[in-house]
């Protein structure tokens, strides 16, 4: 009888996932090419795929990588046709790539909160849109969209994020209505706080040395009192791209050490040093 495991194999798949030079992208990437899949990435210009080829080449994944921009249909199309005459048709799609503009709502230009929809909401629309054809021929497929806590919750500053990952919510929700019968799953994973290059602004110390505020906010609303590291994702994307969850469609799956299951505590409450000192070398490693 075959094993359980096998049925988190990738193998033979092609895994495309946007945005992958590095931060939570690479770490899906990582985890897929490490379960059997072809790894193509994309990212915005040529420097950050530089940059990301040579990280895949450290962790001997033979990854192919373009420029692509998200938001520009001609971008997305050229690349999904040059790797299906490369390697074949995308079996996997995760929609990574994304933005963040940190601005009071009424400040915030028009032209700032579209580029943020664009590029979080019209984006995973347009290179779904370019995948779902060879999908629905093969009859199969995986569509995964990075949403967030903000698919949920709202906060100061982040009107269009949040705005853009409460839509991802239902397109993920509308793939899965519209494409189910092709045997095509499309979910989202819901990190919570996870340290990479777009959190960082939230965890520089202050000029004295101290926590900053945020960090220790959001420490206070978090049960596990720590940051997500990158490599906690990688089982779930594994999970979700992998036959291991053929009947799980339209779902967003939270994993943000239990910050939706809990009301919070009095930041003073907690013990800063201990937690500085447990996690100073750890979060180095998702930068
Ligand atoms: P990140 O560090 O900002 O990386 C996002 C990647 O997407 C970067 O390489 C970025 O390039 C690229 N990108 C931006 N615009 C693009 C475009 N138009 N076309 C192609 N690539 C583009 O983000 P992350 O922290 O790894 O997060 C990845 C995804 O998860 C994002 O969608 C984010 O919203 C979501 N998420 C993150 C967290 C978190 O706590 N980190 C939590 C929940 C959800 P540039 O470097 O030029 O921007
Ligand atoms: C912020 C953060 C969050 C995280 C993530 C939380 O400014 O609040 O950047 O938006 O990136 O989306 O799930």
């Amino acid at each position: 009888m075959a094993s359980i495991l096998d049925k988190f194999r990738l193998d033979d798949k092609i895994a495309w996932v946007t945005g992958a030079s590095y931060g939570l992208g690479l770490a899906y990437a990582t985890a897929f090419a490490e379960a059997g899949a072809k790894i193509v990435f994309n990212d915005i210009n040529e420097e950050l795929v530089d940059r990301g080829l040579a990280e895949y080449e450290k962790l001997k994944i033979d990854a192919y990588g373009a420029v692509c921009d998200v938001t520009k249909e001609e971008d997305v199309a050229k690349f999904v046709a040059d790797v299906r005459e490369k390697f074949g048709i995308i079996d996997i799609l995760v929609n990574n790539a994304g933005i963040i503009k940190r601005i009071p709502m009424t400040e915030m230009t028009l032209e700032q909160w579209n580029q943020v929809i664009d590029v979080d909401l019209t984006g995973p629309f347009i290179c779904s849109k370019a995948v779902l054809p060879d999908m629905i021929q093969k009859g199969s497929g995986k569509i995964i969209n990075a949403c967030s806590m903000m698919s949920e919750l709202g906060r100061e500053t982040v009107s269009a994020y949040a705005a853009a990952k409460g839509g991802l919510k239902m397109l993920t929700r509308n793939i899965c209505s519209e494409y189910g019968q092709y045997n095509i799953q499309c979910n989202g994973i819901g990190p919570g706080y996870i340290a990479t290059p777009q959190t960082a602004p939230l965890r520089e110390k202050q000029a004295d040395g101290s926590m900053h505020p945020f960090d220790r906010f959001i420490r206070s609303k978090t049960p596990a009192q720590r940051w997500g590291k990158t490599e906690d994702l990688m089982g779930l994307a594994v999970f979700l791209a992998s036959p291991a969850s053929d009947f799980i469609n339209g779902q967003v799956i939270y994993i943000d050490g239990g910050i939706l299951a809990y009301i919070g505590q009095d930041p003073g409450n907690l013990d800063v040093s201990k937690l500085q000192a447990e996690e100073e070398s750890d979060l180095k490693i998702c930068e």
